[in-house]
């Protein structure tokens, strides 16, 4: 549960009412939530100013938002870095360190820009002049339905609901996830009574799989799945050679890291997927290990207690003997 800074949103309403160009950007490989958060921001802010509103995203989007309606107005190209230069503020949405935008952080740390925080990852850094960082929040997208009211109770409309709702559904795994608390479930309520379509959403969001990548799951959880029930750990790896075999695409490989926590015994699924020139290594936890500090003291990553990454540098094979000679002994560290 948390309670948005009305009195902050009030004092920083001038400045979004006065502005000429209004940036908001979201992480690097966006996911729902942040695609979804600045969208239904940016259709927020052009109902109540006359600013030229420019919702930024660092690189390319995941296939399963692509039926947004607004997706074409996202700005993923060389026109970011002087947006940010010359932006009179800018919202930093779903992240909550400059370096998340990638390419485009040394723009948004010297822009001259009001810089302002909404966002749900733990311990921020301390970059912006406004921060609205809620831990305990589902979701970005939750925060922004509350600033977003508290903006003006009547902002909110059909399509903006429908923005809201896909981030709070991406970012909870369809409310499974413990953060998905009664709180939650009340925006999710109120959102719905906006007239949306909760099992087309859904339809949409989740149930779009290619053939390939239907096989590559199956592929991985036969072969390239190890589980050391001692450690209540599974971890699966994604090599090149296997994503050219399915014809791999962006977004792919989303949910993947989910699955193992449905096996009796497993407490940590780790999913290991090799880069040009490193492992992206995420981790999700069904709740009894903090995996937000395994990939913090591990994997120079971060992220939440249940769900986080971190990248490794080496073999798949130094992975799992690094994973097995160093963080294993010490897993007990990381029980909640
Ligand atoms: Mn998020």
């Amino acid at each position: 549960m948390f309670e948005l800074d009305t009195k902050k949103i009030q004092e920083l309403k001038p400045h979004i009412l006065s502005a000429k160009k209004i940036v908001l950007i979201g992480h690097t490989s966006p996911d729902g939530d942040a695609v979804s958060s600045v969208l239904a921001l940016f259709l927020a802010l052009k109902k109540i100013t006359n600013a030229q509103v420019y919702p930024v995203l660092p690189d390319e989007i995941p296939n399963y938002v692509k039926w947004f309606d607004h997706i074409n107005d996202l700005i993923i190209d060389s026109r970011a870095p002087e947006l940010l230069d010359n932006a009179d503020i800018v919202f930093c949405l779903d992240f909550n360190e400059a370096k998340r935008v990638n390419h485009l952080s040394e723009n948004l740390l010297s822009s001259r820009a009001i810089k302002v925080l909404i966002d749900h990852h733990p311990q921020p850094e301390n970059f912006v002049d406004y921060s609205f960082s809620y831990p305990t929040a589902s979701s970005t997208a939750e925060i922004v339905y509350y600033f977003i009211k508290a903006l003006d109770k009547d902002l909110l409309d059909r399509t903006i609901a429908i923005y809201l709702f896909s981030g709070i559904l991406t970012d909870t795994g369809v409310f499974i996830h413990d953060s998905a608390d009664s709180q939650t479930l009340a925006v999710a309520s109120d959102l719905m009574s906006y007239g949306i379509d909760k099992g087309d959403i859904i339809k949409k969001l989740f149930n779009n799989y290619s053939e390939n990548r239907m096989r590559l799951m199956g592929y991985l959880l036969f072969k390239k799945m190890k589980i050391y029930y001692e450690h209540e750990v599974a971890i699966i790896t994604l090599t090149q050679g296997i994503m050219k075999r399915f014809n791999f695409k962006l977004g792919d490989h989303e949910n993947i890291a989910n699955l193992p926590l449905s096996i009796q015994g497993v407490e940590i699924s780790i999913f290991v997927m090799e880069r040009q020139d490193n492992l992206k290594v995420s981790f999700r936890s069904k709740g009894k290990y903090n995996v937000n500090l395994i990939a913090r003291d591990y994997f120079s990553g971060g992220g939440h207690k249940n769900a986080a990454g971190g990248s490794f540098q080496g073999s798949i094979r130094k992975l799992k003997k690094y994973i097995e000679n160093q963080v294993f002994p010490n897993l007990k560290k990381y029980l909640v």
